[in-house]
């Protein structure tokens, strides 16, 4: 009933949803960017302008995450922040921002979990084509290296893509992320092809350009299903979900872990997509199939699933009341379990929890603090179902807790709260939640703090 001794107990944010600093020191813009300016895009018009302001503030951040004894600190890099047009002439001083926020977190003890893309696409490069451009993968290499080559003498675990499955659904099929666009399917199944390939090419970069071993992962997001009950067949039922292709979109698993684990495309996919498809040229799959050295893997909410008569499964509706998030996402603790187990299974590789957290709907209290019971009550849940699947034989190495600060929640603007830290955009004072208290303890125990 034990964490490893070795578990890393970390917490996550990314660089458009905290640094703020959207022009500062010749910062080039991103697609979010471009889409918080569109009417209508982004909940009551929010930006990610200021944010928390972390670009600078970043050393009040670091003390914050050190003083709550927090492990390891998932962050990424904005791409044109160090390269304003994407491709070309880096930007020093945006480089330098991110020399002095590793540094700063290796003095404080903090091992920085670097990801290289989270969703901040440069806008340039988006008048290039994109994703859609096959160039893109080479763009995306040159980027990789130049980080790899910068950081690589103290950054030691990388991430290379966060969720494809949301910047390339939700941006190129459905518009409601940035790029927001709404494209034909062939073309969002060749934006995803591109994106891969530059996964790809990315971990090679990274090798090439790391001065001494390192450890390289992705992050996909996850869509957990669990089964109904614990009979073998709502067992296997939930597992052919999870793994299954049920809609002309791109929001599933299997399209984003078959080519990077097993270099191919998932059959049930590749024929209900038809002609659909994208091109996939001589030496494609190999290229994505880099090998990597862990699974990172985002875990939210998820459905639950049974066993159909003649073979099939169905979802099973909550039943009414059933505990939601502020974002009225399910609460399903034994998601934690089933998708790091169907996932090791499948694939073999270490996992690690690069996110997992709730939004909920947190104020100061008149007390001066803020109460977030929500919060403890969910991550203990889940925290006991991700122990339970170490006990089970999953080698989970770590756990990200999304996120470490209140931040800019992409389409929902500022409207959702996911950190153990509380933000006050106005003023940028930032203040413990009970929840950061709580999960101290449980790092400083290794996780025998869930149990008390
Ligand atoms: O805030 C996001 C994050 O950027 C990606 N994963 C899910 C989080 C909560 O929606």
């Amino acid at each position: 009933m034990t964490f490893p001794k070795n578990f890393v107990w970390g917490t996550a944010a990314a660089s458009y949803q905290i640094e703020g600093g959207a022009t500062a020191d010749g910062k080039g813009p991103s697609v979010w960017d471009m889409l918080c300016r569109k009417e209508g895009a982004v909940y009551e018009g929010h930006t990610g302008d200021v944010a928390c302001d972390h670009y600078h503030r970043y050393a009040e951040d670091v003390a914050i995450l050190k003083r709550f004894g927090v492990q390891a600190y998932r962050l990424s890099v904005s791409w044109p922040r160090v390269l304003p047009t994407g491709t070309g002439t880096a930007n020093e001083a945006g480089l330098a921002f991110y020399d002095r926020l590793v540094d700063a977190l290796l003095e404080a003890g903090i091992t920085p979990w670097v990801t290289l893309f989270h969703w901040d696409f440069p806008l340039e490069l988006y008048y290039r084509g994109g994703w859609l451009n096959r160039d893109s993968a080479e763009w995306f290499a040159d980027y990789a290296t130049l980080i790899g080559r910068r950081l690589g003498d103290r950054v030691k675990h990388w991430m290379t893509l966060n969720e494809p499955q949301v910047y390339i659904n939700s941006g190129h099929l459905e518009g409601r992320h940035a790029p927001g666009d709404r494209l034909a399917f062939h073309e969002v199944t060749r934006a995803g092809h591109n994106t891969l390939r530059a996964h790809g090419r990315a971990v090679q970069a990274l090798r090439a350009a790391s001065p001494g071993p390192c450890r390289i992962g992705y992050a996909p997001a996850s869509h957990p299903k669990v089964p109904a009950s614990n009979k073998p067949e709502d067992i296997d039922a939930a597992r052919r979900a999870f793994f299954a292709t049920t809609g002309r979109h791109l929001a599933t698993m299997s399209w984003w872990l078959e080519p990077v684990f097993k270099a191919k495309y998932p059959e049930d996919a590749w024929a209900y997509f038809g002609r659909d498809v994208p091109q996939v040229l001589p030496g494609d799959m190999e290229l994505i199939a880099q090998p990597v050295d862990f699974f990172g893997v985002n875990i939210y909410a998820g459905d639950r699933i049974r066993a159909t008569a003649g073979g099939g499964y169905e979802t099973v509706p909550f039943p009414p009341g059933h505990p939601r998030t502020a974002f009225n996402w399910p609460i399903v603790p034994e998601a934690m379990y089933w998708t790091t187990r169907y996932c090791h299974e499948r694939y073999q590789k270490p996992i690690v929890v690069t996110e997992n957290g709730i939004s909920s709907t947190d104020s100061v209290a008149l007390d001066g603090h803020v109460h977030d019971p929500t919060r403890i009550d969910f991550t203990q849940r889940y925290l006991l179902q991700l122990e339970r699947a170490i006990d089970g034989g999953v080698p989970i190495e770590g756990y990200f807790h999304w996120s470490f600060i209140d931040n800019f929640e992409w389409a929902e603007g500022y409207k959702q709260r996911f950190g153990l830290i509380h933000c006050d955009y106005a003023t940028g004072t930032r203040t413990p939640k009970d929840s950061a208290a709580w999960y101290a303890e449980v790092i400083r125990t290794n996780g025998a703090a869930l149990h008390k």
